[in-house]
């Protein structure tokens, strides 16, 4: 499910991009493109919002693909290596190392316990306390622009983008 849905956002992303004429030159906009994106991909029920159930079924399914080998925790290479989620078209503009640096960051904040695995319970209480950092107003709804600038995921894509 999830791996056709987020391929559908890389290729979203990356054609919603009107720099794209040059594709290798890194922009601010496809960074944004993308987070607007990935709000409509899970974005089930066609609100223009993101609500709390959306989230745990995007966490689960995300946590499902990142674990490789089904082990049922995370390690820091399968997050990196996660090849669904954003670090394809990191590596098209040429920013895998700032994808990789960023990606790390976020997985030693999930990382509760440090033991260099991430639980599937580590993984959804980091995707719910991400959402709610970013989620400004406190409504419990995340809007686009909320993830976009909030969401960890999002930034820390921001970041490989800018590198
Ligand atoms: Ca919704
Ligand atoms: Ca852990
Ligand atoms: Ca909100």
């Amino acid at each position: 499910m999830l791996r056709p849905a987020l391929h559908a956002v890389a290729v979203a992303a990356l054609l919603a991009v009107p720099a794209a004429a040059d594709p290798l030159a890194p922009t601010h906009d496809s960074a944004r493109a993308m987070g607007e994106a990935f709000v409509m991909a899970l974005d089930a029920d066609h609100s223009g919002t993101v609500e709390a159930g959306e989230l745990s079924t995007f966490a689960e399914a995300a946590f499902v693909a990142i674990d490789a080998d089904g082990s049922g925790a995370v390690t820091r290479a399968e997050m990196l290596g996660w090849d669904d989620g954003p670090r394809a078209e990191a590596a098209f503009v040429g920013r895998e190392q700032g994808f990789d640096a960023a990606m790390g960051t976020v997985f030693d904040l999930f990382d509760r316990d440090m033991d260099g695995r991430l639980t599937r319970q580590e993984h959804a209480a980091g995707v719910v306390k991400a959402a709610a950092f970013a989620d400004l107003d406190g409504d419990g709804v995340l809007t686009t622009r909320e993830f976009r600038d909030g969401y960890v995921l999002e930034v820390a894509m921001r970041n490989a983008f800018h590198g």
